[in-house]
Order: structure tokens, then C-alpha cells, then sequence
């Protein structure tokens, strides 16, 4: 299956929001089979990687995920009239730095979690040292998955795109101010006004969370020939997805229950932790990320139908109940 279009996966433009619902169902699961296979082929090596590190990282990259990176790289291509198969060094990239850094926030020295993708964290299911190695080891390993993915005449751009969106401007970036914030390092921001609480919360979210969104969907438009009015209207819906992926996270996260999840819930309040239900309530949150949800469709208009299946997952990430 080189994409969607082959197995016929595209909406009618007056879908309904079930139609909707369905065409999010039926790309995530085409992107999980189309990817399960490449994510495996990735992880096979030579005798010279060690076992237990091996096995950690099959653990890991090849557990029950979302696979919205991998599915925002895929459909990026797809929408600007490229495949797939394209974009597979993309999205597996981006899959192998997701779950590093999954790996690493739940380590004891940062989120200290048993439990993720339904499974214990990979500190639990091996140890702490494998754990960081196993991080370690998906960093450079995403690199050179584009680096030998990507022809000549982009691979640059696709790896400084990517260390871009993971490095300390970007995800590292948020993830050090969020802890830091945390373990009160810095002011505490509780005590600011509502509106620079929100304005917080939104710079630490575009860089841990957002950037890579937006390196999905850029990596993905550029594996398919992308021009630049196409990288900006993925840049606009990714800006817009990512913060409503957030909020909504925020709202699982309180209302969500661990056995829909796969994780824990509940750390937020329990932390004490910033969060957007917290600062601005439930619904405002709700209507918050819904406003975003439309602003990201809005932003992928110009590639007209094609577009069918980014537009629905925008919408599906605010009312998604795992
Ligand atoms: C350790 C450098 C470093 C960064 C960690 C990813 C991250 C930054 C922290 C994870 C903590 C967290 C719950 C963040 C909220 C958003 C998020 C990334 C959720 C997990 O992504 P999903 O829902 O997960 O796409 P799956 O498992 O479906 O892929």
C-alpha cells in the first residue's frame, strides 16, 4: 500500500462528524499496519548491538503508540500530491524520537512512571541504565534513518528540520523549562496573572510538544517535493494542532481514566502542575481547543479534498477519549 488514495480512504466534502470519526479510525489503523513492518525493519541490526538494549528499544518503539507523528509525516505527503512510501524515513524518525523522549520522561529523575502505551515504562520492563541507552540509542538512530532515507538534494534540510524540532530550543527546551517550573528552579509562575500563566503554558507545549508536530508534517511535505506556500500551510495547522492536542491532553489527563489511557492519570492536580483546565476551567479549555481544532483545518483549505484526513484528525484529537 503506497497510500491512503490506493485503499480508498477519503471523505465526502460534506462529511459528518461521524464520517469524521470513521475516516480518523480508518487512516490510524492504515497507518498502523503501513507502519508496523517498517518500524520493525528499523530495529534490525547487525550482532554488534547489544541484546538487552535491543530489546529495550523493540519495547518501546514497537508498543501499542497513537502514531499521530508517523500518521501527520504520512498525510503531509499524501496532501501535497506525493505517497507514503515517501515518507517513510520521515515517519519513522519521528516515531523513534517521540519514543525517546517518552522513555526518558518517565525515568525516576523526571516523571518517575510504571506505566505507558498500556505497558510498564522501559525502566520498569529492563532498568534505568537500559532505559537511558535505549534513549540514547533512538536519538542517532532517527538520524540516520533520514540521513539514508532522504535523497541528496534534501537530506540536509530533513536533519536540520528534525534536530531543530528535538533539540533545546525545541523539545528538550520545554521539557527542561517544565521541570524546571516543576521543582521550583525558577519564579513560580502560579502566583502570575491568568493570562501570562496561559502564555506559559502555550511557550512550554509549542516547544516539548508542538515542534515536533511541526517536524512531522514538514518532513513529510518535504519527502514529497513540498513547495514553500505548502511547508507554511502545514506549519499553520501543525501550530494549531499541537496546542489543541495539548489541551486536550490537559483535559484527559483530569477526566481520563488510566484504563483508556495507558498511562497514569491525575499527575497534574496532584503536582500541583499549570495546566490549561486548571487556569482557565473544563469548558473554556473544551471551546479553546475546538476554536484551534477549526483553525487547523482553515490552514490546510488550499489543498481542497485531500486534505480530508488531516482536517478530521485535528477534529478527532479534541474530542479523543485514549
Ligand atoms: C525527555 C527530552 C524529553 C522530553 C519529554 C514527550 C515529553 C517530552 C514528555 C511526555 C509527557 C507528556 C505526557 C507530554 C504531553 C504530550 C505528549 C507528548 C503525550 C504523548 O503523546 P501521544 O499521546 O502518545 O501521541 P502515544 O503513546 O500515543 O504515541
Amino acid at each position: 500500500m503506497n497510500s491512503p488514495a490506493s485503499s480508498g480512504n477519503s471523505a465526502p466534502a460534506t462529511a459528518t462528524a461521524t464520517d469524521a470519526e470513521e475516516l480518523v479510525r480508518k487512516t490510524l489503523a492504515d497507518v498502523e499496519a503501513f507502519m508496523a513492518p517498517r518500524l520493525e525493519a528499523a530495529l534490525r541490526f547487525s550482532d554488534e548491538a547489544a541484546p538487552r538494549l535491543v530489546a529495550a528499544m523493540k519495547h518501546v518503539l514497537l508498543a501499542p503508540g497513537k502514531r499521530l507523528r508517523p500518521a501527520l509525516a504520512l498525510e503531509a505527503a499524501r496532501t501535497c500530491g506525493g505517497t507514503w512510501e515517501q515518507a517513510v524515513p520521515a515517519a519513522v524518525a519521528v516515531e523513534m524520537i517521540h519514543a525517546y523522549s517518552l522513555v526518558h520522561d518517565d525515568l525516576p529523575a523526571m516523571d518517575d512512571d510504571d506505566l505507558r502505551r498500556g505497558l510498564p515504562t522501559c525502566h520498569r520492563a529492563f532498568d534505568e541504565a537500559t532505559a537511558i541507552l535505549c534513549g540514547d540509542a533512538l536519538q542517532p538512530l532517527a538520524f540516520q534513518t533520514l540521513a539514508t532515507g532522504f535523497p541528496p538534494e534534501t537530506v540536509g534540510e530533513a536533519c536540520r528540520v528534525l534536530a531543530q524540532a528535538a533539540g533545546p530550543e525545541a523539545l528538550v527546551g520545554g521539557q527542561a523549562d517544565d521541570l524546571a517550573a516543576e521543582r521550583g528552579w525558577i519564579d513560580d509562575v502560579t502566583t502570575q496573572p491568568a493570562d501570562a500563566q496561559v502564555a506559559w503554558m502555550e511557550r512550554i507545549h509549542r516547544r516539548k510538544t508542538g515542534c515536533l508536530f511541526l517536524a512531522s508534517l514538514d518532513l513529510g511535505c518535504l519527502a514529497a517535493g513540498g513547495d514553500a506556500t505548502s511547508r507554511q500551510a502545514f506549519a499553520d495547522y501543525g501550530r494549531a494542532f499541537g496546542l489543541a492536542f495539548q489541551i486536550a491532553d490537559d483535559l484527559l489527563d483530569a477526566e481520563g481514566t488510566e484504563a483508556s489511557m495507558g498511562k497514569r492519570v491525575g499527575k497534574d492536580a496532584e503536582r500541583g502542575k499549570l495546566t490549561f483546565p486548571t487556569v482557565i476551567g473544563n469548558a473554556a479549555s473544551r471551546s479553546r481547543a475546538e476554536q484551534l481544532a477549526t483553525e487547523a483545518a482553515t490552514a490546510l483549505a488550499i489543498f481542497g479534498e485531500p486534505a480530508a484526513p488531516l482536517t478530521a484528525l485535528a477534529r478527532w484529537i479534541v474530542t479523543r477519549t485514549s
